[in-house]
């Protein structure tokens, strides 16, 4: 058994990603998913949540000093997220360009963050940016029990041996 939050570098690397309020609100909760679904990706953990502000601001501890934190942490716990742990191959690096750029207008149409928001105060969704992130915050969000570790037939179409 490998740690619930996963092994980066290996096919059991797994990333959190959340739809945040804006995202939820926007009916885009499918489209999201669908995305990390049909690239190949394993959904192992979710949940919708209302995230209070405490821990907004704990799941965005790096970014204490910003003159836009108080104001990301409002707009975090604004409503319900849907959290979710992803697993696969360069889930945590891959996921981000699915995300696309923080600043929705810089980000590549195609991307998430591309095709569906303008701003970035309100950019719809969020990515682990690195390995420890990940476990932070999958960590943070959910317990072993909640991520389940298993198989799908399917799996050996998706990635091979070799
Ligand atoms: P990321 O979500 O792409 O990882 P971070 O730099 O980690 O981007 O910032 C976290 C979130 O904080 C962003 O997704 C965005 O919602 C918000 N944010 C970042 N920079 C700004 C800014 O300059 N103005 C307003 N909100 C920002
Ligand atoms: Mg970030």
């Amino acid at each position: 058994a490998f740690p619930y939050t996963g092994v980066a570098g290996t096919g059991n690397e797994r990333s959190f990603i959340a739809i945040k309020p804006d995202g939820v609100q926007r009916g885009l909760i499918a489209e999201v998913i669908s995305r990390f679904e049909k690239k190949g990706y394993k959904l192992v953990a979710m949940k919708m949540i209302w995230a209070t502000e405490e821990m907004a601001a704990n799941h965005y501890d790096d970014l204490k000093g910003r003159p836009f934190f108080p104001a990301l942490v409002k707009y975090f716990a604004s409503g319900p997220i849907v959290a979710m742990v992803w697993e696969g191959p360069d889930v945590i690096k891959t996921g981000r360009k699915i995300l696309g750029a923080t600043n929705p207008q810089a980000a590549d149409v195609g991307t998430l963050r591309g095709d569906f928001c303008l701003t970035t105060g309100r950019n719809i969704i969020h990515g682990s940016d690195g390995p420890e992130s990940a476990a932070h915050e999958i960590g943070m969000w959910f317990t072993e029990k909640e991520c389940s570790a298993y198989s799908r037939s399917i799996d050996s179409w998706i990635v091979a041996d070799n």
